[in-house]
């Protein structure tokens, strides 16, 4: 019998890499998504006849029992979460129950409900913000810098304390950034890349960016969702950090970016301090060799070839959208 996976946030960036990944691998997927007034499935409508749609809310504990009791499944992926920094440090409270107190409800609904369900936590870099070791391992203790980190840093450790308190198989995959062609346009990376598209194409003539000299460790989306499968499929559950373990700063991407358009990005790039944070991370680079070694994971986009994905891909929608189509 195929076995059955439910993923939240199943309409976000990695919830469409991951619903690709497991139908791949024969499963039967649910996907749970919120009422919104307009349905956003842009991201999942080339799958939309091969995977079954649930209603349900992070902050309502009911649709996520509802959830459990009628989908019975086998793996949990919760990628659900508003993950936008800064919109974490306008809306602290909601990124705190959506990201913190929402990790609760599954655990809650799974413990009462089906204990023998897998459990994945979207756990992130985000925890370890002012950095106390470089590079990021397992161990490296957390440092969160935004409402976001902290309210990420309680769900990481009640996904541990209810695997160690019920033996729930619950695992935190602890993920650096993660980029694509479908990654939200206020991220820095697709900010960029788009940018680049709208002024190759003569939309724009200037990208008002922030802090250029931030440096994160960079991947590909369809690499790391691999890696929460892995860690799904291990008999032990687990906490593993998953990243490419290379970095480059806001302003190497940039360069790299806008010279796949034939652009030099110093004649359009603006350093605008609209864009800063109200506290930074300045620096993450991790250490994926636990990954590597327990899961056989390995990366297999580079950084540059990312970037160049991302640039064709934007400048292929840009144009498109021009021509109207
Ligand atoms: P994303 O594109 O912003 O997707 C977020 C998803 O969460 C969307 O499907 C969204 O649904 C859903 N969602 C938000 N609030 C919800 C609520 N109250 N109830 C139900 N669903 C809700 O994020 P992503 O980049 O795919 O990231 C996936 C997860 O990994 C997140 O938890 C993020 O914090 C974490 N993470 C991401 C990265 C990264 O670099 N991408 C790195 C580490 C960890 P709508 O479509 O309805 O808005
Ligand atoms: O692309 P960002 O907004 O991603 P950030 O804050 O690192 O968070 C992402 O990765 C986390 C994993 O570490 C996830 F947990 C989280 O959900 C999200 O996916 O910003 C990256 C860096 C920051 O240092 C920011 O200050 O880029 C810098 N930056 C410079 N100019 C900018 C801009 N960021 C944005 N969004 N917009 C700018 O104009």
């Amino acid at each position: 019998m195929a076995k059955r996976a439910l993923i939240t946030g199943v309409t976000g960036q990695d919830g469409s890499y991951l619903a690709e990944l497991l139908l791949a691998e024969g499963y039967e997927i649910y996907g749970m998504v919120r009422r919104l007034s307009m349905e956003n499935y842009d991201r999942i409508e080339h799958i939309l006849d091969r995977i079954k749609l649930v209603n349900g809310d992070l902050l309502d504990e009911y649709s996520i029992m509802d959830a459990v009791s009628s989908v019975q499944p086998d793996e949990v992926y919760n990628l659900a979460a508003q993950s936008f920094v800064p919109t974490s440090f306008a809306q602290p409270m909601l990124t705190a129950q959506f990201n913190g107190l929402g990790v609760l409800r599954w655990l809650e609904a799974i413990r009462r409900l089906k204990p023998d369900t897998r459990f994945y936590q979207a756990s992130t870099s985000e925890m370890f913000g002012k950095v106390r070791e470089v590079p990021q391992t397992e161990l490296t203790p957390f440092h969160p810098r935004s409402p976001y980190g902290v309210a990420k840093v309680y769900a990481y450790f009640i996904t541990v304390n209810y695997r160690e308190s019920y033996g729930l198989h619950a695992s935190n995959g602890i993920l650096f950034n993660h980029e694509s062609p479908r990654r939200g346009l206020e991220f820095v990376t697709r900010k960029i890349t788009d940018g680049v598209a709208r002024i190759k194409l003569g939309l724009a003539s200037q990208l008002r960016l922030g802090n250029l000299e931030a440096r994160r460790d960079w991947g590909f989306a369809g690499d790391f969702v691999r890696a929460m499968w892995l860690m799904m499929q291990e008999e032990q559950p687990d906490d593993y950090v998953i990243a490419t373990g290379l970095e480059h700063s806001v302003r190497e991407f940039c360069e790299i970016a806008f010279s796949r358009a034939d652009l030099d990005y110093r004649d359009h790039v603006v350093e605008d301090p609209e864009f800063w944070r109200p506290a930074e991370v300045h620096h993450l680079l991790g250490d994926p060799s636990k990954a590597r070694e327990k899961l056989a994971w390995e990366p297999e986009v580079t950084f540059e070839e990312l970037v160049a994905m991302m640039v064709d891909a934007d400048l292929e929608r840009v144009g498109r959208e021009m021509k109207g189509a």
